[in-house]
């Protein structure tokens, strides 16, 4: 089925509101739904206010449709299950299937495997989106008619290619109250250093011994594919969960530990930064590469361009905090922040990357590998 058709159809059954976190299956769909200025897109930082936006949105008079990874359905549960369930909220749902009945990355296995045991025990209803362009058509229409008729949960589940591509591109908003002054200009944009400069800089300012632990989706790829080291931890999956594993590893040694975060992915569980700042680690330092989107799921917006980083980090009492948009100031800040006492917080501004097809990190090390090899070195 064409992601034209699907999303012409969903706005002829009356739905006008969109919210989610992307997932690579659905770029067209997002691409369209972007495009038309009488939708409305709500960027999710996570799956959970995803539904949540959605219910109020429903309480407020519109049918939302919301989108999502299967990797995502565990951060919705709790909404889905204590909220739309018992106060009986319609939602529709389209879910991607990533290792759904086909070969994917490991981090993927379990909940493609699970995902349709799951969404049976909540009662959620779900259909795998047929290809076919007539099945299709009638499995949504059947599946609107079912969420609203009954006040119920209905999954969508949308297999690899059972939406096609197209060539439109993401509109992006025209947020008109920026904050900031960093914001997604596109000359300013240009100028800025890629992600590849920052992560070059940023491997190229710590030593071998330096715990490096980084983020889901592109960023690992990419370190990986500029500088390899026992020391390093690729996070595949658990997306926003970095500085997480970082504040665990930083209070269980003495290792420095350097985090290498997304803005998507900070922004997903942006509660970590009250954990690191009461926590206090010494040992810490928290980077957020910021593109001002998720690029790993072919660029879509996040909502980093009206957050300052550095100043939440500030508040959340991080005991130095800072800004940077050069590769020398990053590296100068890198640099200090690992000899000064911590936690430390690097906000640094960048583009896309320079590298949009690193290969994957399962090709050379399966993540169990990865596991011993990291403990390993932390044991020492
Ligand atoms: C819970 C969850 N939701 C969605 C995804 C799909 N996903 C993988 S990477 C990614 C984007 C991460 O964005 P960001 O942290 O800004 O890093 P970038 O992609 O820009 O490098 C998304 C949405 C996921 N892996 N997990």
């Amino acid at each position: 089925m064409k992601s034209i058709d699907l999303y012409k159809l969903l706005k002829e059954k009356g739905y006008s509101f969109f919210s989610g976190v992307p997932c690579s299956y659905f770029i067209s769909l997002l691409n369209n739904i972007s495009r038309d200025e009488t939708s409305f897109y709500f960027v999710a930082p996570n799956e959970g206010l995803a539904v949540s936006f959605a219910a109020g949105a429903y309480l407020g008079g519109k049918n939302v449709v919301v989108i999502m990874q299967n990797s995502g359905l565990g951060n919705a549960i709790n909404p889905l299950s204590s909220l739309c369930i018992p106060f009986g909220i319609p939602m529709l749902f389209f879910i991607s299937g990533r290792a759904y009945g086909i070969e994917d990355e490991p981090q993927h296995k379990i909940i493609g495997k699970a995902m349709r045991k799951i969404l049976e025990s909540l009662s959620i209803s779900a259909y795998d989106l047929p290809k076919n362009d007539t099945d299709a058509y009638g499995c949504v229409k059947r599946a609107h008619s079912e969420s609203i008729e009954n006040r119920k949960l209905v999954a969508l589940v949308v297999k690899k290619d059972v939406l096609e591509h197209d060539e439109n591109s993401f509109r992006h908003f025209n947020i008109p109250h920026y904050k900031w002054k960093n914001i997604f200009i596109e000359n300013e944009y240009k100028l800025r250093m890629s992600r590849t400069t920052a992560l070059c800089t940023i491997v190229g300012s710590v030593n071998q011994d330096v715990v490096v632990i980084s983020t889901t989706g592109t960023s690992s790829r990419e370190l990986f594919a500029i500088q390899d080291r026992t020391s390093h931890f690729y996070m595949q999956g658990s997306m926003g969960h970095a500085a997480g594993i970082g504040l665990g590893v930083a209070c269980s040694t003495d290792k420095k530990v350097v985090v290498i975060d997304g803005d998507g992915a900070l922004l997903m569980h942006m509660g970590v930064m009250s954990s690191i700042g009461h926590y206090r680690p010494k040992n810490l330092v928290h980077i957020v590469i910021d593109n001002e989107s998720y690029e790993s799921t072919g660029g879509q917006p996040t909502t980093s361009g009206t957050v300052d980083f550095s100043e939440v980090a500030f508040n959340c009492d991080y005991r130095n905090s800072a800004f940077c948009t050069t590769a020398s100031k990053l590296s100068e800040l890198v640099k200090t922040s690992l000899i000064n006492d911590g936690p430390n917080f690097i906000h640094v501004k960048v583009s896309s990357s320079e590298i949009p097809k690193a290969s994957r990190i399962t090709e050379k090390i399966s993540p169990h590998q990865l596991t011993e090899r990291f403990c390993d070195f932390l044991r020492r």
